[in-house]
């Protein structure tokens, strides 16, 4: 007995849900629709039907004729849509792409690694701008008006009253202006000179230290700082206080620590002297407390101040500051 039409349908329809690929699809379409196709031979037949019933046969085999051929573009268009999907198309399936996690800047380090040392022995810190008035980058600080910091040469004026700030010092005096002493901070923070060399960016990163309170000397000076590098440095490392000059601080004192690099007996980078500068201090200058209304009977303090640049270079031997600032990856990953 011959297949009906609607199991010829269910058939041809069945096959192309499983059929997997464009091959078997095209496999399909010949075998109904072909020449000598299932739905084609069955239409032929119609012609030795009786006649009253060839109309209406005739009309039910071409419409599942058509459903077929529409059924098996169908198919073919979504597989020629599936092999064609764009390279860029996202694969849930595959591995996430590892993020490289990234790492603190060198500088960013060893300024946090300084705010460390002084946060643990009782310093708070404190940050200011970096867009500053010439009251409190110099005024404030007793550096006269015919100083040569002042000049165009040493330092970014944005206008006659306004300066990029040649220091972090003015925001100790704003320190100042809001506590009252006991005071203990330290400022880290960019600051800005007409300067560039090896050893000279136009913008580098200092620390600055200020501490107030009754009765402090030159020796609390000596023993907060010599804390300060044994920690920073090395226990064994020497170092020794020379007399120096800042408006600010009266006496001045600049601190040396034995060369890193040739352990003191002469090197390049220690000019054969066996001695590296570190850092500026001094006992703060009576002017300089007068400006923030501390009373200069009741109180003394001292301040120090150092690049963290230089302290970087010396603590991993980079005998060039521009390093640092040109974001070379292969340099900052050794760190
Ligand atoms: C106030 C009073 C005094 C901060 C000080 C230095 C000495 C110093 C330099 C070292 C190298 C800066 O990075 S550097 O160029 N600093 O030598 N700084 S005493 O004295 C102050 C600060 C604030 C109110």
């Amino acid at each position: 007995m011959e297949p009906s039409l609607e199991a010829i349908r269910a058939e041809a329809l069945g096959a192309l849900a499983d059929a997997a690929g464009a091959e078997a699809v095209n496999a399909l379409s010949i075998r109904y629709l072909g020449r000598k196709g299932v739905v084609t031979q069955y239409l032929r037949n119609i012609s030795s039907l009786p006649a009253e019933q060839r109309p209406a046969a005739g009309k039910a085999a071409n419409a599942v004729k058509v459903e077929l051929e529409s059924a098996m573009k169908a198919a073919l268009d979504r597989l020629a849509e599936g092999a064609g999907r764009p390279a860029d198309a996202i694969d849930v399936s595959l591995p996430g792409r590892p993020m490289a996690p990234g790492t603190r800047h060198p500088i960013t380090r060893i300024q946090e690694e300084i705010c460390d040392i002084f946060t643990r022995i009782g310093f708070d810190i404190a940050e200011g701008p970096e867009v500053e008035s010439d009251y409190y980058n110099f005024e404030a600080l007793n550096i006269p008006r015919d100083h040569p910091a002042r000049d165009m040469q040493d330092t970014f004026y944005i206008s006659d009253s306004v300066v990029l700030r040649t220091h972090t010092s003015p925001m100790q005096v704003r320190y100042m202006e809001k506590h009252r002493p006991p005071v203990r901070v330290v400022v880290p923070g960019k600051v800005y000179r007409c300067d560039s060399d090896v050893t000279h960016t136009p913008m580098f990163h200092q620390v600055e230290g200020l501490l107030v309170d009754r009765n402090i000397s030159f020796g609390d000076l000596k023993g907060v700082l010599t804390t300060f590098i044994h920690q920073m440095f090395d226990k064994a490392t020497p170092l020794r206080f020379r007399p120096s000059f800042f408006p600010f601080t009266e006496p001045s004192a600049e601190v040396d620590i034995g060369c890193v690099i040739c352990r003191g007996s002469g090197c390049r980078v220690c000019s054969q002297t066996g001695w590296l500068e570190i850092l500026g201090s001094g006992m703060v200058h009576p002017a300089v407390f007068e400006n923030v209304d501390i009373d200069t009977s009741a109180y003394s303090g001292f301040a120090f101040g150092m690049g963290v640049e230089r302290i970087a270079m010396l603590k991993y031997g980079i005998d060039d500051i521009r390093k640092f600032f040109e974001n070379d990856l292969r340099f900052l990953r050794q760190f």
